[in-house]
Parts: C-alpha cells; structure tokens; sequence
C-alpha cells in the first residue's frame, strides 16, 4: 500500500493540499523539468492525490521538492484536478504557513523554487504569508470575442503566473449566490476564446477567465474560474498579479499603492506592484512585480493510502 503524508490547509478558502512525502520520484534538475516527468510518468499519482474520491475539483496541490535554483528554502510543484499549474499564489501563502506550522520554515524571508522561476515570499505570522510573484504583463488590451448565447465579451489578456482573461463589463452579479450562473458564464466565455483562437503569449491556452465587480469592503470583488470547471475560493493570487499588470497599464495604480482584491467568497487579498527594473515606461507591456498578502489556516494532517485493489486507485478522471 502506497501512502502519500500531507497537509491540508486554506487561504481565504481555497484549500492547498501539501504533499510531504510518498510523492513519485522525479529525479533532480530544473523544477520546470521535474513537473514535465511528473506530467508524462506520474500523472496517475497527480489524479489520485487530488480527484475525487480523496480530493475534489476545488483543491489544489503542491508537492515539496527539493529546490534546483540556489538559496532557495522549497520547491514546489503545483497541480490540480485538470493539470498542472505554473505557479499558484493561494498555494504558495498556504504551503509557506503549512511549512511554519512544521517548523520547516522560520517567519522572515525565503526563496522558494517554481516551474515558472524563483519567488520570494515571507512568513509574516502563524497564519500569514507575503509573496513576490513573478512579473506580470498585460499581452493584450480590450480584445473582444463573440461568445455563443452571451453575445459580445472585451477583456484583456494578462499573465500572472498562469494566463488569464479579465472582463469588467460582464453584466453579472459577483455574489457568491451566483456562482453557478458564473460558472456557466465564464465556462462559455473561456471556451469562445479558444474557439476564437485568442490566446496568451507563445499561442498559450487561456485557461483562466476573471470577473470583476464592485465591493463595499475593498477596491473589487472577483470571481475566477480556474481550469476545469471549480472556481477560486480565494482573490486568486495569479489573478490578481495579472489584474496588477492591467491596473499598471492603464495608470489606475501607482507603484506601491494597497490595491484590496475580493475574492467571490469574501476573502480579501492585498497586493501592490513595483515596476519590474529597467521596464518602467516601457510600452505597451511594461512588466510588473507583484506583492500580494493572504492569510491561510491549517486544517488537516493525515495519509492518503493507495490501495492497489481499490477500483478507484487512480481517482476519478
Ligand atoms: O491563487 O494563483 C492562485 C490560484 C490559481 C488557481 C487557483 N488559485
């Protein structure tokens, strides 16, 4: 019987699941080369830590590796219920106050190795945690598509760390009452984006679409639909590094202001931008660094057993 240790934790809602140990062997090198191997030998074990019946749509994962990139306190490789992500910033502030919680990490600054690059983050306290995502861009301004049943949709196109379509003008309530009629709406808005052949840098798949609406206790409210059909408990931290990039862009943010993002839930992120070095000015796409803070909270701390006879071993997908 295989088992797999983890740590179960929440940030502002979504929850991460750490996995600490019993995790495939990926070898060493890059963390970019080790999530390829995780991706092409051991995609099994990504479906039986997080799909249902042992995990569900909303978790995410991030599994503790050994770190390539030097001085670097963790690495970690992020995936969920539909594939794998590049960087997440919910399940980095949650793996930094899980790792705290261990007393594998000490409250201060760290480097922490990703697929997409080295990130610094700090634990601040027990339950929370700071990151420095990498640098966000805007790659494209109002594009519009004509979605099926919707009608026509303008947004931009931002990068965050993962890729993401942001639309202010969507005519739907940003409630939490709301969120099948959200999930429908951004599940149709993402799959015309595809079919229009919009897509980020390099001909990278959208794979995330971001409502935003107002908010009586932060500067807006949002809601993210996440690959697959869950949406983001969370403000979403890749979400808002790109919603940073967009506010940058259009000069409704200076460098170093507070900008407080709303999750769908009532979660609240606050996240700030420096231009990244030597872009300032730099047009259309000048690059931002994004700050953003969350709290996050343990939850659960178990084994997950993989039984070989178990007809459901490798999870439901
Ligand atoms: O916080 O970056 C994030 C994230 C991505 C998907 C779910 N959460």
């Amino acid at each position: 019987m295989q088992t797999i240790s983890i740590l179960d934790s929440h940030t502002g809602g979504e929850p991460t699941r750490l996995v600490l140990a019993g995790g495939p062997d990926l070898g060493s090198g890059r963390l970019s080369e080790r999530l390829r191997r995780f991706r092409d030998q051991h995609d099994q074990i990504r479906s039986a830590i997080i799909c249902e019946p042992r995990g569900s749509d909303v978790l995410v994962g991030a599994m503790l590796v050994e770190p390539h990139e030097p001085e670097c306190s963790a690495g970690l490789l992020f995936f969920n219920n539909a594939g794998y992500l590049g960087m997440c910033g919910h399940g980095l502030i949650g793996a930094m106050v899980s790792l705290g919680y261990l007393g594998q990490l000490a409250p201060g600054k760290h480097r922490i190795d990703t697929p997409v690059g080295v990130v610094h983050a700090q634990l601040n306290d027990a339950h929370s945690a700071t990151i420095w995502n990498v640098p966000a861009y805007r790659h494209h301004h109002q594009i519009s598509v004509e979605v099926p049943g919707i009608g026509q949709i303008t947004g931009d196109v931002a990068w965050g760390g993962n890729w993401f379509f942001l639309v202010s003008q969507h005519g739907q309530e940003i409630a939490y009452s709301n969120v099948v009629q959200l999930t429908d709406f951004t599940c149709r808005v993402r799959d015309a984006l595809e079919k229009a052949g919009i897509r980020g840098a390099g001909n990278a798949i959208i794979d995330h679409v971001e409502l935003f609406g107002p908010s009586s206790e932060a500067d807006s409210r949002n809601f993210v639909l996440c690959p697959g059909r869950a949406y983001d408990r969370s403000p979403c931290g890749t979400g808002t590094s790109a919603k940073l990039a967009c506010l940058a862009g259009d000069g409704n943010l200076v460098p170093g202001e507070i900008w407080h993002q709303q999750s769908i839930t009532g979660s609240v992120f606050e996240a700030s931008y420096q231009f990244v070095q030597g872009a300032e000015g730099e047009t259309p796409n000048p690059r931002v660094l994004p700050c953003i803070r969350g709290q996050a909270h343990v939850m659960a701390r178990t084994e997950l057993l993989l039984d070989p006879h178990d007809p459901l071993l490798w999870g439901m997908r």
